[in-house]
């Protein structure tokens, strides 16, 4: 059966004529820019098909076999299959696929163990950790008494001594490991050492790396922490969503803290998509795409050096990196603002240190998930940073004409959709 029948992309557009336009525009973007924000990356069809199915319109309150309503004998199957991928491919002793996003991982894990009050120790937002990591603006810092740590001033790296001096006069319940913009492979080992001497949890938000993980192209958080929370949708290019992987002695809080705990009706469509993205997962192309996803950042990072730019710790080892923009003069949120406007596509961050407010901000953070997914390899990341940097030192319109003629010459040849017009 090639055509089920149950999407009709002409419906949506008879019926809704400016969601399509802007749905249509949204692809048509994708496709033209160069995308390197660290955090995105392009389903594929098949998991794009699998979103699109009519297990939107199921509920399913409870787990497999053990549901509050009746039909599910279906979605169970899919629900398991999720489960069951994610276990094989993480060596994860129990999964729960679950969580809407990467923030209801996290507070369905912190619940699973932590009352309100309770120490948590995570990496400070601006030297690279996220907002649910303690940030006093999320429910994170707002409901839990927060230690942070950062990155020391002369590596950029984190300091392991220092975080265990941090622990051991803090003793926080919970070690929060992860980041959204640190470019290191991170010691889990280390890190659980530094847990059990304080009689902390450890947990491991792997949001940004779990793909790379899937495809061996970084160590596996799973075998060490007590906890591994992480998105499918970035390095593991998946559907939008999340889930949690945990020791099996912590199965049954896990499951409770995420339903009833948090969260309501579970998103079979998208359970489902997480399935398929999880086989795909498992395939010797995705282990060819990620260690090219890492190639790729070490090729620009390289690239960005030798045209003068400053990288925040002297490189990278994974699929992001923090530019920092202080050599040439210019902040990241005029950064974000000019490489927009010829057609790539960054974030303004701030670096370790950040002389600016976080709003302005002296860094760009750039990723390679996205622009990997389209075919890219070294020769052309090379090139995009190169256009990157001639973008940014000389904002003459012949050089930003000449950077937006390459762009689209590059997009022309590497888009995630190459059969939409
Ligand atoms: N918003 C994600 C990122 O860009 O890293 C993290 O949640």
């Amino acid at each position: 059966m090639s055509n089920p029948g149950w999407a009709d992309w002409a419906a949506v557009e008879k019926i809704d004529p400016e969601a399509a336009d802007a749905i249509l525009a949204e692809v048509h973007r994708e496709n033209a820019k160069i995308e390197l924000i660290a955090s995105e990356n392009f389903s594929s069809p098949a998991v794009l098909a699998a979103l699109g199915t009519p297990l939107t319109n199921k509920y399913a309150e409870g787990y497999p076999g053990r549901r509050y309503y009746g039909g599910c004998e279906h979605v169970d199957v899919v629900e398991n299959l999720a489960i069951d991928r994610a276990k094989e491919l993480f060596g994860a002793e129990h999964v729960n696929v679950q969580p809407h996003a990467g923030a209801q991982a996290n507070v369905a894990a912190y619940f699973a163990f932590l009352e309100p009050g309770d120490k948590i120790m995570g990496m400070e937002l601006a030297h690279g950790g996220h907002l649910t990591h303690g940030s006093p603006v999320s429910f994170s810092g707002k409901l839990f008494d927060v230690v942070s740590y950062g990155v020391a001033r002369k590596s950029e790296t984190i300091d392991y001594d220092h975080v265990a001096a941090v622990a051991r006069t803090e003793r926080p319940k919970l070690l929060i490991a992860g980041y959204s913009a640190y470019s290191r492979i991170w010691d889990f080992a280390r890190f659980k050492a530094i847990a059990e001497e304080v009689g902390a949890l450890f947990l491991v938000d792997a949001a940004h790396f779990i793909g790379l993980v899937a495809g061996g192209a970084h160590p596996n958080p799973v075998e060490h922490a007590d906890i591994v929370t992480c998105t499918t949708h970035k390095t593991l290019r998946g559907p939008r969503g999340a889930m949690i992987m945990c020791k099996r002695e912590h199965a049954k809080v896990i499951d409770k803290s995420v339903f009833p705990g948090w969260q309501g009706g579970p998103l079979m469509h998208s359970i489902a998509a997480k399935a398929v993205a999880f086989k795909e997962a498992s395939t010797e192309d995705f282990r060819t795409y990620s260690h090219q996803t890492v190639a790729n950042a070490r090729a620009m990072a390289t690239t960005f050096e030798e045209e003068g730019l400053r990288i925040v710790s002297g490189g990278t080892d994974n699929h992001l990196m923090l530019v920092d923009l202080q050599p040439i003069d210019i902040t990241g949120k005029e950064a974000e603002a000019r490489l927009d406007d010829v057609g790539i596509t960054v974030n303004k961050n701030a670096i370790p240190y950040d002389p600016q407010k976080p709003f302005i901000a002296s860094g760009i953070r750039i990723g390679t998930p996205a622009i990997t997914t389209s075919g890219m390899k070294e020769q052309e990341a090379t090139q995009v940073a190169r256009m990157m940097a001639l973008c940014l030192k000389d904002d003459s319109s012949d050089a930003q004409d000449e950077v937006r003629a390459a762009v689209k010459s590059l997009t022309e040849r590497f888009r995630p959709y190459p059969d939409f017009a």
